[in-house]
This record gives C-alpha cells, structure tokens and sequence, in this order.
C-alpha cells in the first residue's frame, strides 16, 4: 500500500488525519491503566479529540517528533480484548489490523500484569510492530510487586519499556523504542499463544488456503482464528477490507 493510500484509507475509514511522512501510532490498554497519561505525556498539549466516524466514541489524536521524525499518535478506546462486540472493542481492533499503525503501544497495569496481558497476546497475533508499556510501576513497588522485566521482554519477544506515566518517568525510552519499531531498526516476532492440539490442526489446515489471500495483509493466522471463531462481522470486515485491495473473496476459505 503506498502512503498515500494509506493516509486516504485512514482519513475515510478512521478520521485519522495523517501525512505521507508521518508514522502512525496506536495506543491500546484495559480502562484505567494511564493510556491518556502516557498519551498526554507523550504529546504535550499537540493533541485534538474528535469522535471516530459515525461512533459517538472518543477519538483522540496528537502528534510528537523525536530523531526528526514525525508521529502521529491515535488514543484507541479503553477495552479489555478484541474479540467481544462492543463498539469500543470494534473500533480498537478495526484500528490494528485494517488502520496499519505503524507500532502499537500496549500500556499495561504493573500491579495486575496478568489480567492485562490478555490483552498484549491479542495484539500480538495481529500485528508483530508491538511496544508493550508497564506503567503504574511506582504503584507496583509500593505494593512490593517485583516485575522481571528483562525475562519478560525474552518470553515475549516484544520490547517492554517501564513508565510512570503521572511523572514522565521512562517516556523518552517509550519515544525511543517506538522510533526503532516504526522506522524497522528493531523487529520482533511476538510470541503467540498456542491453542488447544484440535484448533493448532484446524489452523494448519486453513493456512494454505488462506496465505496467498491474505499474502502480507494480514497476519494469516489471526485470520484462520477468526473464521474458527465464526465471527460474521469479522469476517465480512476481512472480506471487504480484502476486497477493497482487489482481493479475492475470502468468503471461499471460510466455507472450505
Ligand atoms: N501512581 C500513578 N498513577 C498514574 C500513573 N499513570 C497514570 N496514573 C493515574 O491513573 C489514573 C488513570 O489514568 P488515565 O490516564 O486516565 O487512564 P486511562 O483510563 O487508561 O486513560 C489517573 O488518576 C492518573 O493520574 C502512574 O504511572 N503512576
Ligand atoms: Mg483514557
């Protein structure tokens, strides 16, 4: 997709308004975790807040520059997975995989890394430009929580990057990393969550199907595990987004 395209798709589609030489960012996490702190932090008040299109959900946008490069960074609505069907969830996961950010940033809670982490593997079977931010680690010490950080990034396979949002405190390694991961100088391969030994088949079995369809698109596993899932709406989102590439319908693989 050449930039202009993509500036166009996310002008109609997402009321994003980019320029060809700015890299997009996505900032996702669970209610409450200081996403709006991080974003605030991050962009300082070059920030204006619309709604997405035809939504009543807040869509706020800012912009930072770092290394002489420029972003664009897009505060996606507070949501604890992808997969339910609130109009939040939608436009969250709408936003990662057909939105093309450059990187997604995960802001996750430090004092409930678990929970949040649902979230994280989520993202990580859509898209492999992940940023994950444990915020909230002063509220972490206090409570004597000890996060292993560096053995954490390891499990993962994306970089992780500590904040305390409410001070600034690790948000120019927050900029940094995301320059890395928007520019390609750092690439990862997100660790994926590995299902039941049934559904591991059913997705070998849907792949060859699905890769030449989807090619570099779509992440094709994410999208053999929603045509399991049966989720309609998703799949008719896939089916049009597809299209709208001149694709062939992906209607064909799901009723294989
Ligand atoms: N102690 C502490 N509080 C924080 C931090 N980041 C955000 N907060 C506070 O957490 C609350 C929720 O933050 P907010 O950014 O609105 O969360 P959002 O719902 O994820 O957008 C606010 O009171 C923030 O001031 C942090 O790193 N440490
Ligand atoms: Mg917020």
């Amino acid at each position: 997709m050449n930039e202009e395209n993509h500036c166009r798709i996310l002008r109609e589609h997402f009321g994003i308004s980019s320029v060809p030489e700015q890299y997009v960012v996505a900032l996702a996490g669970n209610p409450n975790v200081g996403k709006s702190t991080v974003f605030n932090a991050l962009t300082g008040l070059h920030q204006h807040t619309g709604n997405w299109p035809g939504k009543t959900v807040d869509n706020t946008q800012g912009t930072f520059s770092h290394r002489k490069k420029k972003f664009l960074l897009v505060d996606l609505p507070g949501t604890y997975s992808l997969l339910a069907h609130t109009t939040e969830e939608q436009i969250a996961r709408d936003f990662i995989c057909f939105g093309k950010p450059d990187t997604t940033v995960v802001v996750l809670d430090a004092t409930c890394l678990e929970r949040n982490l649902n979230l994280a593997l989520q993202i990580m079977e859509i898209t492999p430009s992940v940023v994950i931010c444990v915020n909230l680690m002063d509220e972490a010490n206090k409570k004597n929580i000890t996060i292993h950080l560096q053995e954490l990034e390891k499990e993962l396979d994306v970089p992780i990057i500590a904040t305390i949002a409410r001070r600034e405190e690790g948000i120019n390694n927050l900029k940094e990393i995301i320059h890395q991961v928007s520019s390609g100088l750092r690439k990862s391969k997100p660790k994926q969550t590995i299902y039941s030994p049934e559904i591991e088949e059913a997705i070998q079995a849907l792949l060859p199907s699905i890769q030449p369809i989807v090619s570099h698109k779509l992440n094709p596993r994410w999208v053999a595990l929603r045509l399991l899932d049966g989720d309609k709406t998703m799949i008719e989102n896939i089916t049009r987004y597809l299209n709208f590439q001149n694709e062939t319908d992906l209607r064909e693989v799901a009723y294989l």
